[in-house]
Formats: C-alpha cells, sequence, structure tokens
C-alpha cells in the first residue's frame, strides 16, 4: 500500500490545497491529510471544524484519510509508516522554507518530500489571503469549494 501524507494548517481548506490532494490521491492508495496543530496560532476553525470539511469535500476521492496531529509530522509518519509528504509548491517564495522543511524531516526520519507545482489559476492562493479578502467584503467564492465558502461567510458574519 503506497501512502503519503499532505499536511498544512487548512484554516480552511482552498482550491490550491484541493488541487494538491486531489492529485496526490491519483498518485498513492492512501492519502493522508494532516491537519497539524499549532497553539500559537488562534484560528478562525477550529480543528474539528477543519478536519470536517475537509472530509466533505474530499470525499470523492475515495481514498483520503482526514485527521489532526500534534507534534513533529515526521513522527506522524514513523506512526502510519508514510514515507512521503506531498506539498504544493506555489511561487520562488514557497521554496526556500519548503526545502529547509524537506531537508530538516529528512534527515530527522529518512521520509521524502515530493513537490507538485500549483496549478497556475491558484499560485497566489492561501487561506490566510483569503480570509483577508472575504473579512473585508471581497468576493472569494471562486477559490474556495462552496461548502467552504459557505462556512466561511457563517463564520465571519458572526464575528
Ligand atoms: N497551491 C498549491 N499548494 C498549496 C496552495 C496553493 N495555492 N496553498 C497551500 N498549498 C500547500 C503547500 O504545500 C503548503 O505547504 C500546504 O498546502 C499547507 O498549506 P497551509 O497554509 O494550510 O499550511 P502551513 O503552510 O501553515 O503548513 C505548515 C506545516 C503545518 C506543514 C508545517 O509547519 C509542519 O509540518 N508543522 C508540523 C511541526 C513540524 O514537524 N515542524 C518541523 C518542520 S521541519
Amino acid at each position: 500500500m503506497r501512502r503519503a501524507v499532505c499536511p498544512g494548517s487548512f484554516d480552511p481548506i482552498t482550491n490550491g490545497h484541493l488541487d494538491i490532494i486531489g492529485r496526490a490521491s491519483k498518485l498513492y492508495d492512501v492519502v493522508h491529510v494532516a491537519v497539524m496543530i499549532n497553539q500559537s496560532k488562534q484560528g478562525l476553525f477550529t480543528v474539528d471544524e477543519r478536519i470536517e470539511l475537509i472530509r466533505e469535500v474530499t470525499a470523492g476521492f475515495g481514498n483520503v484519510e482526514v485527521e489532526s496531529f500534534h507534534g513533529l509530522l515526521v513522527d506522524f509518519c514513523k506512526q502510519r509508516e508514510i514515507p512521503a509528504i506531498v506539498k504544493g509548491l506555489r511561487a520562488v517564495s514557497d521554496f526556500d522554507y519548503e526545502l529547509q522543511m524537506a531537508q530538516m524531516n529528512n534527515g530527522l526520519s529518512g521520509v521524502e518530500t515530493l513537490f507538485v507545482p500549483t496549478n497556475p489559476t491558484y499560485s497566489f492562493l492561501s487561506s490566510s489571503l483569503v480570509k483577508e479578502v472575504a473579512t473585508w467584503g471581497g468576493d472569494v467564492s471562486h477559490l474556495l469549494p462552496p461548502t467552504v465558502h459557505e462556512a466561511l461567510i457563517g463564520r465571519l458574519g458572526k464575528r
């Protein structure tokens, strides 16, 4: 069984994330989506809400498992015998930090990182940018799956 993990904060999942997870799901038998818990970062959505949204929008792929993890990504991989991390690369600006993490993770445990070039339609897209634009009333409906967009508008409306 060939396994890989797509890790992230996913606060919330965007079409950019979904594109990478979908492409990984064609390359691997099982793709684990790991919502990594960062206690120093207050999210707009709780970890459980993010998991729920990811499960809903990845259900159609048929081979995606979603869970949260508190700790090092390499420990998540070790516990589940996952040899590969799949990451999307948006731009050269992503590369420096992604390379550092890939080398650190490989040095810590031997896990490999595979980079998938972003779909050009989503190369500027991040969860934080989507939240900022939506907060000020900008239209981000084309950048998120419909259920995620609905949840985002609902959450921002309640604040
Ligand atoms: N197009 C393509 N890919 C995208 C896009 C897009 N528009 N947006 C995001 N992605 C991909 C990228 O690969 C990105 O890395 C990933 O989705 C997740 O993105 P975010 O923004 O949800 O999450 P980040 O960047 O906050 O995630 C960072 C991690 C949680 C992966 C990282 O901090 C981590 O591994 N933490 C665990 C603790 C750990 O092991 N630390 C040591 C690291 S060496």
